[in-house]
């Protein structure tokens, strides 16, 4: 049996079965994606449901494991080498599940690196601005309610970015193509959240991108998407 004791956070949240990965989580859009990552695979895991605030992500144990206190994390005791790994940054963690099972990212090497550019994309553009405009649009309204230019800013760069992936999709049943990847997954559940999460369709203008919305229709109606997207579950 796998000895996790080096991790602090699984006395917190104790691994029932240590020998599989340990998923610690929640169904945001950033939190859903390994789950789903994870069920596309067929991995065996253990989902850790961890909340917003003091005794969830910015918790001592929490932050052993990540120190920047946020979702999704995960230890692997089967790692490099075969010892525990704990890792975490969402994309990098599925650029990790891709690269360890050999699948949800091109074998060649051009293919492979186009799949990290636009994984990277949605790191450093979609889930900043879009996470932004959710900010302004919902959570903070009342305070900007004075002031239309942090939401509108904020609604422009993510409207520019959905125009990006249009053109990427127009012609494309995935970001990659053919081969459905780690760049879909890192990207829909953002499309989807800034709806469900933020009530953004109509601000976003999602009819204006009728080949993101195909696409994301297609991501979402996956067995795995559909299983992920829930994971981890309320207790
Ligand atoms: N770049 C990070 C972002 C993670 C992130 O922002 N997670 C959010 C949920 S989607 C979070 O944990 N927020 C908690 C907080 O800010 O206190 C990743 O992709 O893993």
């Amino acid at each position: 049996m796998s000895d996790l004791s080096a991790f602090p956070i699984t006395k917190k949240w104790p691994a029932k079965n240590p020998d599989i990965l340990q998923l610690y989580s929640l169904p945001t859009p950033n939190g859903v994606k390994l789950a789903i990552a994870l069920e596309e695979l067929g991995l065996a895991y253990e989902p850790h449901r961890i909340e917003f605030g003091p005794d969830g992500v910015k918790s001592p144990e929490f932050i052993s494991l990540n120190p920047n206190g946020r979702i999704p994390a995960i230890i692997d005791p089967n790692g490099p080498d075969g010892r525990p790994i704990g890792l975490f940054e969402s994309g990098a963690i599925l650029v990790y599940l891709a690269e360890k099972t050999g699948k949800l990212i091109p074998a060649d090497a051009a293919g492979r690196y186009e799949t990290l550019a636009w994984v990277m994309f949605q790191m450093s553009g979609v889930g900043p601005m879009f996470g932004q405009f959710g900010h302004f649009h919902k959570f903070a309204a009342d305070k900007v309610a004075n002031n239309p230019y942090p939401a509108e800013r904020y609604r422009d760069e993510s409207r520019r970015l959905l125009s990006i992936l249009e053109e990427r999709l127009k012609d494309r049943q995935w970001i990659m193509g053919d081969e459905y990847t780690i760049a879909d997954i890192t990207t829909f559940p953002w499309i989807r959240g800034a709806d469900i999460f933020y009530g953004g369709r109509e601000a976003l203008g999602y009819a204006d991108f009728p080949s993101v919305m195909a696409w994301l229709e297609r991501c979402v109606a996956r067995p795995a998407s559909q299983k992920g997207l829930e994971i981890p579950a309320k207790a």
